[in-house]
């Protein structure tokens, strides 16, 4: 699209663009940097390559008509198409798998199937317990979180059993799925060092992809052999049809979901509850509040699946988490027909612009003093004031976030769960470090969990 007149970082180099200035692991916080000091529209540039980021509301609210504008698959979603195919994260909105899948996966994430995974989100949230009673020292919370999500994503999608509590390390698959997302991202590095760091490692990378489809074939092998009838993911993609058509899921459309709802099914809930807890240590009052509520409605019970929906202000916690730093932190719209938007930027059919939402979540003419951490600005009264769509950490539209409802029940269910239980004790000189791969999470992040002396004793041997 014509560029021309939107703002760009001064300086800007006629060879390299905004090369200086950025860095390569932190792309996300420089864009958040930058977008503070430019406004709601602005551009960066590398090498020949520009890219235009909407923040503002107003125009963020253009963005997500769907008559108007759908999702783009470009960039660092292109490349992640090496892992998850025609997946539904990655695939094209005009690929008829993606309409199949979601159509077909959508039960998957009805009020009915969470009721379903409760048991299992239980299950794992005592093997978090059952760790941090048992812990001598401080704890990752990072890490412990990524367990969490990656056993619940494991058990109640597939019935499979990563056993990360189990490990000092990470699983074979965690390990190279974490050195693909990497690899995939570089690969829009358009720095010559890097692109030669990365050829080096393309036969690293086939050997992750393949550790990557192995286990997961290892695993759908397995459930058509012992041919039991459940209705988790896997179960609907191996025996359901379309609702309508009746028509099936093929094996390699099969394999590419599996994969990408292990994917996109854990790092981003992981990143939300330790971002939640996070800010929680760093404001008592607000912690206090949070467990006052969890005494209340759980009291030392172990919480039914009616329960978890009580939590409101738990809730608001994690929903203002997710506001600061929404750990998928942006998406791609592009134009459906030529338009011209907000009235003054004109866009062909098919150019995109990129949705930044840590700068959308921050955007100062709805959030007042947008870097306070305050659940209450999800009060519903509140809410309602807001324009719709000036929060969006699901994403908007008919590709938004599939597993929502998923994420939010297993959220609120473990902090309610560590509030219910620990005391935590943070490391007073900890300054808030992000890492970025393709979600956003704490780093070095580090909790001390005593075992509250009066509530809340129920969980691992409870
Ligand atoms: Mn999730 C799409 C954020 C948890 C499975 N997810 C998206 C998008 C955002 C997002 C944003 C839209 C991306 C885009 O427009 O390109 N997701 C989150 C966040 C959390 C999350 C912030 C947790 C917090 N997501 C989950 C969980 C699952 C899941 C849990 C699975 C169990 N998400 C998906 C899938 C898609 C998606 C699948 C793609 C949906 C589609 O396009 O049809």
């Amino acid at each position: 699209m014509d560029t021309s007149g939107i703002p760009h970082r001064p300086g800007r180099l006629p060879v390299l663009g905004d090369v200086l200035g950025s860095s390569p692991g932190t792309p996300l916080q420089d864009t958040v940097r930058l977008g503070k000091r430019l406004g709601p529209v602005f551009t960066r540039k590398f090498f020949g390559f520009e890219a235009v980021f909407v923040a503002g509301a107003d125009l963020v609210t253009e963005l997500n008509d769907e008559a108007k504008f759908g999702k783009h698959v470009g960039l660092g979603v292109e490349k992640l198409r090496a892992l998850g195919g025609d997946g539904l994260f990655t695939a094209h909105t005009h690929e008829p798998n993606w309409r199949l899948a979601h159509d077909i996966l959508q039960p998957a994430f009805s009020a009915e199937a969470m009721r379903r995974y409760h048991p299992v989100m239980l299950e794992v949230t005592r093997e978090l317990v059952a760790a941090w009673d048992a812990a001598s020292g401080p704890v990752d919370v990072s890490a412990d979180m990524t367990r969490l999500t990656l056993e619940t994503i494991g058990r109640a999608g597939f019935g499979y059993r990563f056993g990360s509590f189990e490990r000092a390390e990470p699983h074979p698959f965690v390990t190279a799925m974490i050195r693909a997302l990497r690899y995939a991202q570089l690969q829009n590095v358009k720095l010559p060092f890097v692109k030669r760091a990365i050829a080096g490692t393309r036969k690293q990378n086939q050997a992750d992809i393949a550790l990557m489809t192995g286990l997961v074939d290892e695993v759908i092998e397995s459930r058509r052999q012992d041919g039991e009838a459940s209705r988790d993911l896997l179960g609907l993609m191996l025996t359901e049809g379309h609702p309508v058509t009746g028509e099936r899921l093929d094996p390699v459309n099969i394999r590419n979901q599996a994969i990408t709802f292990v994917v996109a099914g854990h790092e981003t809930t992981s990143g939300a509850l330790s971002f939640a807890l996070y800010y929680l240590t760093r404001h008592p009052e607000l912690l206090a509040k949070a467990r006052a509520e969890v005494d209340a409605v759980w009291g030392d019970r172990e919480p039914a699946f009616s329960d978890v929906a009580k939590l409101r202000y738990v809730r608001r916690v994690l929903d203002e988490a997710l506001r600061l730093w929404p750990t998928a932190p942006g998406y791609f719209r592009e134009a459906r027909e030529d338009v011209v938007l907000g009235g003054k930027y004109r866009m062909r059919k098919g150019d995109w612009v990129i949705v930044p939402l840590p700068l959308l979540h921050r955007d100062p003419a709805v959030w007042p003093d947008a870097e306070v951490f305050d659940p209450d600005r999800f009060e519903p009264a509140a809410v309602k004031k807001r324009p719709a769509q000036a929060y969006k950490p699901f994403g908007t539209g008919e590709r938004a976030c599939i597993g929502r409802q998923f994420a939010l029940h297993e959220a609120v269910l473990a902090l309610g769960t560590v509030l219910q239980r620990y005391d935590v004790e943070i490391d007073p000189g900890y300054e808030l470090k992000i890492v970025e791969s393709l979600t956003l999470k704490p780093s070095g992040f580090m909790l001390r969990p005593r075992v509250r002396a009066a509530a809340g004793n129920v969980g691992a041997l409870g």
